[in-house]
């Protein structure tokens, strides 16, 4: 199902030790273990003929025996492996290998469009028309929501849950103790800051879940008081500019957890994470910033005057004009974004001069990409 056709057909195959070496008509070269070639067979002896899944169970198989390699008329890779008496051939397609062909070691730069505010003046946009009625509106607003963490959608109605109804087009809500969907609206007895007219800093959203949400969408309905100007940062331009500033900072914010706590009359719910975190490549992978649901430090005494330093240097960047962009979200509007990337906070509104109203929801990363790659298979 995965999209790789290439132009380029092998040239040479030969075996080397406990390698397979290929050459494509370019003259690229590239070498795979015989094991990982064995347990990657495409076969509908190895692979399940109807679901494409792996049936070859490497742990029966005992020692993967050397094979004989060559080339096949129409430039795939052939491989014979000795197998019970007889042999078991292999058939790997060039543009499935020059895929996998990772000899380049990872790909220089991050290449994720972390931006500034310079350089995200106008937020990438897809009229609801569009995202809601065709495979390339959806596509466009779903790349624009991977690649940069953000991303606007315009011209909507607003007779309320259209909000559910962008969700939809990508899959279904992850549901909280907030709901399917939230209101954020001023309301008389909150639970939870946003459900006041307060100034909201940047933050991002249920960091004391274990697994916070992984997209945010907000939609307009109604935004005719004054102030409630949107804000949003993106987090990971900003570590990255703390690392450049202040190495031991960011090491502080990326390995000291805190902790976080959220409590009502119905939920108590609470995680231990650092600011910053890493995945297995040292990429970062998510953020874990909301002041007003920190709970109490805990760290080494010897750390907390290093890890406040940190804290309230990565908090100033998140706020500095040279990475925060403001907005005022129209009627209409929805901004999406990747709540563990891209911090979003409001300026404080006031209820007395007209009504505000946005509904939220979140959606799993995924269905974003699921969806994406669906999308993606057409090429
Ligand atoms: C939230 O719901 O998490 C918010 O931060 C609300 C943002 C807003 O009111 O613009």
């Amino acid at each position: 199902l995965e999209p790789y056709a290439s132009p380029h057909r092998l040239t040479g195959a030969r075996v080397e030790g406990d390698r397979v070496a290929v050459t494509w008509d370019d003259g690229r070269e590239a070498r795979f273990h015989r094991i990982w070639l064995r347990d990657h067979c495409p076969c509908s002896a190895c692979r399940h003929p109807q679901t494409r899944e792996r049936t070859f169970d490497l742990v029966d198989y005992g020692p993967v025996p050397q094979p004989a390699a060559e080339v096949t008329p129409d430039g795939a890779l052939g491989l014979l492996w000795p197998e019970g008496g007889g042999h078991h051939e292999s058939l790997f397609d060039p543009g499935w290998l020059r895929l996998r062909d990772d000899s380049g070691g990872p790909a220089g730069g991050d290449g994720r469009g972390f931006w500034d505010a310079a350089g995200m003046q106008t937020l990438p946009q897809v009229s609801w028309t569009a995202m809601t009625t065709t495979d390339a509106g959806l596509r466009t607003w779903l790349e624009n929501l991977s690649r940069y963490g953000i991303a606007l959608i315009t011209d909507g109605p607003t007779e309320g849950e259209e909000v559910l109804g962008a969700v939809e087009r990508i899959g279904w809500p992850r549901e909280t103790n907030f709901g399917r969907m939230f209101d954020v609206v001023s309301k008389p007895n909150p639970n939870n800051a946003a459900y006041t007219a307060i100034k909201l800093e940047p933050h991002v959203d249920l960091p004391n879940w274990q697994r916070p949400p992984d997209f945010q969408f907000l939609y307009c309905l109604e935004n005719a008081a004054e102030g409630g100007a949107s804000l949003l940062t993106d987090g990971f331009a900003v570590a990255e500019q703390l690392k450049r500033e202040d190495p031991e900072a960011f090491e502080v914010l990326a390995s000291q957890p805190v902790d976080f706590r959220f409590q009502d009359e119905t939920a108590d719910i609470a995680f231990r994470a650092p600011t910053v975190g890493r995945d297995a490549d040292g990429a970062l992978s998510e953020i874990r910033f909301n002041n007003w649901i920190r709970d109490k430090l805990r760290m080494p005494a010897d750390t907390v005057p290093v890890f406040y330093r940190a804290y309230v240097r990565f908090w100033e960047l998140l706020r500095d004009p040279r990475f925060m962009i403001r907005f005022q979200l129209q009627p209409g509007q929805m901004i999406g974004f990747d709540n563990l990337r891209v911090l979003h906070g409001r300026e404080s509104f006031d209820p007395n001069t007209g009504r505000r109203h946005l509904q939220g929801a979140y959606v799993d990363r995924d269905l974003v990409n699921s969806r994406l790659r669906v999308l993606q298979r057409g090429g």
